[in-house]
């Protein structure tokens, strides 16, 4: 249900990007009328996935920031940090692929959090695992 008006937060890696990358991020913007994307640093990554994306960070911010539904992006350096960012971008509304279902219950209190189904048989690890099997 879009609300009007809304300020629209959502966060990724957005590593090799791909059309569930796309599907979340025109969702995300149809739920409102201004999208923020903080993108996760390349440190965060390391640390959250252990290893280093593809694309470094300057990368996929540029390509983030070229759609046409994206609005603003910056970069996300921590994952505790959530309620900071949410409250800095005056957001109105957090999306977060499903993945994430319940993790950032918490802050209800600042912004209502929309947990929206990832786009099915399409990963940016299915696709590296893809390429290096090919190069096998
Ligand atoms: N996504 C999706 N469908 C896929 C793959 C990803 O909907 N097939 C969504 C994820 O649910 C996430 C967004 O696309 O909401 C970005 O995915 P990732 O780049 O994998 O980001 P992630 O590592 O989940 O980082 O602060 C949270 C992190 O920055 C989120």
């Amino acid at each position: 249900m879009p609300r009007n008006g809304a300020r629209v937060i959502t966060f990724g890696t957005f590593d090799v990007f791909h059309v569930g990358h796309v599907n979340i991020l025109t969702r995300a913007h149809d739920l409102g009328d201004h999208l923020t994307v903080g993108v996760s640093t390349d440190a965060l990554n390391e640390s959250k996935k252990g290893r280093r994306p593809i694309y470094d960070e300057r990368q996929r911010l540029a390509i983030v920031e070229s759609l046409s539904c994206v609005d603003d992006v910056f970069l996300e350096y921590s994952l505790e940090a959530k309620r900071d960012y949410v409250i800095e971008h005056r957001a109105d509304v957090l999306v977060m692929g499903d993945d994430w279902r319940g993790r950032f219950d918490d802050l209800g209190d600042v912004v209502e959090v929309v947990y929206l189904p990832r786009t099915t048989g399409v990963s940016t690890s299915g696709i590296i695992q893809a390429i290096r099997a090919d190069d096998a």
